[in-house]
């Protein structure tokens, strides 16, 4: 892993924050995966706690997808959440890194940001993804009751990006 790419995933985590990462193996190609990845526009493509998302076209371009770009996503019932506004920090085709900021929204993640990075492994032509966040410790928990929450969603969402992926690249 490029040495520019890895520092994307050093998170300073400041009194009452807590950080962490998720490693998944993907058997796709990793055009497949990124071309999932970086729909900042459509994340429920892939994450399944998501209902819904919109672009919030704050700027009037038409919705165009930049950094900068807000998205306002509602949650799958039966999570401490209802929404979250999302603010897309970095997108970069070249080196395959997405990151995202948490704004707004009715959950108990603020001052969330993550990042993801894609990676090709030489040997399988396939995948592996990376994403790393940090967050504040919500009032009430400790860092490792909100590092344990925070890993199960992302890893049921790179599950899912797995089988999404794959069945991207079997033309399904
Ligand atoms: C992501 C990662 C996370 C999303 C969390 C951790 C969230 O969308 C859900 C439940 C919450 O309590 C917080 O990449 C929030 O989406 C599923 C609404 C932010």
């Amino acid at each position: 892993v490029p040495a520019e790419v890895a520092r994307h995933h050093e998170h300073a985590a400041g009194a009452g924050q807590c950080c962490s990462a998720v490693v998944q193996a993907i058997e796709a190609p990793v055009d497949a995966v990124w071309a999932v990845v970086r729909r900042f526009d459509r994340p429920q493509a892939y994450k399944n706690f998501i209902r819904s998302c919109r672009l919030v076209d704050g700027d009037g371009d038409g919705g165009a997808v930049a950094v900068g770009s807000v998205r306002e996503v509602k949650v799958v019932s039966g999570l401490p959440a209802t929404s979250s506004r999302e603010r897309l920090e970095i997108l970069d085709d070249e080196r395959r890194v997405l990151s995202f900021r948490v704004v707004g929204g009715e959950h108990r993640l603020s001052n969330y940001r993550s990042v993801t990075t894609v990676h090709e492994t030489a040997a399988t032509g396939g995948a592996v993804v990376v994403e790393s966040y940090v967050v504040d410790v919500p009032p009430g928990n400790t860092a490792d009751e909100t590092r344990t929450f925070v890993d199960t969603i992302v890893r049921c969402n790179l599950q899912s990006l797995a089988r999404t992926a794959q069945q991207l690249a079997l033309g399904a």
